[in-house]
């Protein structure tokens, strides 16, 4: 039997093939039966442009319905799915297509040049774009194309998507995700967080990451039900939808936003059912403002790139407060040092897990896969825990040295190496300091050489020098100049110290 994710979504779309799937901004309606005939016409279209199973389909394109028309078709048609953030620039895409070699990439107009240039580079076949609003020569091509297709029948064990995540060492690594590694999480997901038939997710979160494409899709998909599908997160948007909807998902930052508008209030949420928050850490205070305001208590959750959803804080039970709840039926969680030995009840150590949805390795790097798993087949996350005497879990840190901004991640590793190769720069450290908005924020502390004087590199322009070549969000928001960094007696720098010094760079919120 084939173990397609599709054909597992697909079986549980609703009977009625006029069902809502997506509602968008302009009110229109985009129903399962059209899903159904939309994804078949994009997975034809990936198979007569001859992408073969396993065959990588690279996507950097705007969220839209036919985005997810195409993320749709390409599981259909057996391919792998690779998205990309569309912020990242040349130097990001450039490494993510020479790696994964895509048969396809489908890009925004705006980025056709470069699309072409890097995917010619890459040995890519065909370059296609789709733009913001959904239109585009893919689009143009898929409607050609006929609203019927057999799905490719998959094993569990094939590889339905690649995420790239980058390391705290070294180059991006792409996580490969498999058919089964995604239905079971969202099995596991749609029935832990308690989907009734009637729930109208408010989805707003980009759709290249876990959270969004997997996460917040799969579950609706799996629950037949209709979502709100808006662009891009926007406070007047959820406002306005919120009291049509059940249930919303969204990194912490996107709760802070809310609070801080007093447009936000319990009225709105009359309708609702269920907040649920994840990528980063959720303040206890925004939790209980939260609840303060609203009289919902969110229901925050942690998982990983590499393995989808961890934990989660009960449905039913109580939500504590700055913990990620209990691992989530079918993973194996457990606490260790730095020998892998299980740490002493209520101890610090990494949080290590072991499932079905953890994925199957880094794309071609078995050396790096191998490193991150331990003899007995635990996947090591990097992320600091403890589990109390109730068995809640909370993060308390990160072994990994890693920004989390606003639900994103900024690996200060590929922003030093860029800020160390300008003239005038002897070295710097990016770390990541409390914000108000982003949860975290990633600065910069640079020690010039000796004899720079510096009236070259300031500030502004190591900012605008790495404006144009990353993706902006992983750009600090500060640069700080120092005489030396901090080091300890092995001569590594001192973070810790540094995020003390530095840490008060931005204000707290006003309403918190
Ligand atoms: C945008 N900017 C950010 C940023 N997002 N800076 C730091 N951190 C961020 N997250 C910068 C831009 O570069 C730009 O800078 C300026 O802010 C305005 O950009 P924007 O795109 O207009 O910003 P905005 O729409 O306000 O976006 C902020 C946001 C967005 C929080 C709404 O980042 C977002 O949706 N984040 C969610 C990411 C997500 O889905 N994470 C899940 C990962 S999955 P300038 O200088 O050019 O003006 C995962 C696993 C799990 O982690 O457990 O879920
Ligand atoms: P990514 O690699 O983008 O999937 O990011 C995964 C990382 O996000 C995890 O390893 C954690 O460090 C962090 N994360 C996800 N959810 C939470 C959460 N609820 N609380 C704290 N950190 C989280």
């Amino acid at each position: 039997m084939s173990e397609n994710l599709y054909e597992i979504l697909q079986s549980r779309f609703p009977k009625d093939p006029d069902a809502p799937c997506l509602i968008l901004p302009d009110n229109s309606e985009i129903s399962y039966g059209r899903l159904g005939q939309e994804s078949a016409r994009y997975a034809n279209l990936l198979i007569s442009l001859g992408v073969k199973p396993g065959d990588r389909v690279a996507v950097q394109v705007r969220k839209s319905p036919q985005a997810l028309f195409l993320y749709l078709g390409a599981l259909r048609s057996g391919a792998v799915y690779l998205p990309m953030n569309d912020a990242y620039q040349r130097h990001e895409v450039e490494y993510f297509l020479s790696d994964a070699r895509p048969r396809v990439f489908i890009c925004r107009p705006q980025s056709r040049d470069l699309a072409v240039e890097l995917g010619q580079k890459a040995g890519v076949s065909h370059i296609l774009e789709l733009d913001d609003e959904g239109g585009g020569a893919l689009a143009e091509m898929a409607a050609k194309e006929p609203a019927l297709f057999s799905t490719v029948p998959r094993k569990g064990d094939d590889i339905a998507a690649i995420l790239y995540t980058s390391g705290t060492t070294g180059r991006p690594k792409g996580a490969m995700l498999s058919h089964e590694n995604l239905a079971t999480n969202a099995e596991v997901l749609h029935k832990y967080w308690g989907f009734r038939p009637k729930d109208v997710l408010l989805h707003m979160l980009p759709i290249f990451h876990v959270h969004g494409l997997f996460v917040a899709i799969h579950c609706m998909l799996l629950n037949g039900s209709a979502m709100f599908f808006e662009p891009r997160f926007d406070v007047r948007r959820v406002l306005k939808l919120l009291p049509k909807s059940t249930v919303f998902m969204g990194v912490p930052t996107y709760y802070t936003r809310l609070l801080a508008d007093p447009g936000f209030t319990k009225e709105i949420c009359t309708n609702m059912r269920l907040f649920i928050s994840g990528s980063a850490p959720l303040l206890p205070e925004t939790f209980q403002e939260f609840r303060k305001r609203t009289g919902h208590t969110i229901l925050e959750r942690y998982g990983m790139t590499e393995g989808n959803m961890f934990t989660s804080n009960p449905y039913d039970g109580e939500r504590r407060a700055g913990t990620v709840g209990f691992p989530l039926p079918g993973v194996t969680l457990r606490i260790v040092d730095e020998e892998n030995m299980p740490v002493e009840p209520e101890a610090v150590g990494e949080i290590q897990v072991k499932g079905k949805s953890i994925f199957r390795g880094y794309w071609n790097m078995p050396e790096k896969t191998r490193e991150e798993f331990t003899a007995d087949g635990f996947f090591k996350t990097g992320d600091l825990g403890k589990i109390d005497k109730d068995g809640y879990i909370s993060i308390v840190g990160r072994a990994k040295d890693l920004v989390i901004s606003g639900g994103l991640n900024i690996y200060p590793k590929e922003i030093e190496e860029m800020i160390d190769a300008l003239p005038g720069v002897l070295e710097s450290a990016v770390i990541g300091v409390p914000h108000p908005d982003f949860g975290e924020a990633a600065v910069a502390v640079v020690v010039r050489r000796k004899d720079n004087d510096g009236t070259a590199l300031t500030g502004e322009r190591i900012i605008a020098f790495l404006k144009k070549r990353i993706a902006g969000f992983k750009v600090p928001k500060r640069v700080y100049f120092t005489g030396e960094l901090p080091r300890n007696t092995m001569g590594k720098i001192q973070k810790k110290a540094l995020r003390e010094e530095f840490g008060s760079s931005f204000s707290t919120p006003k309403n918190l």
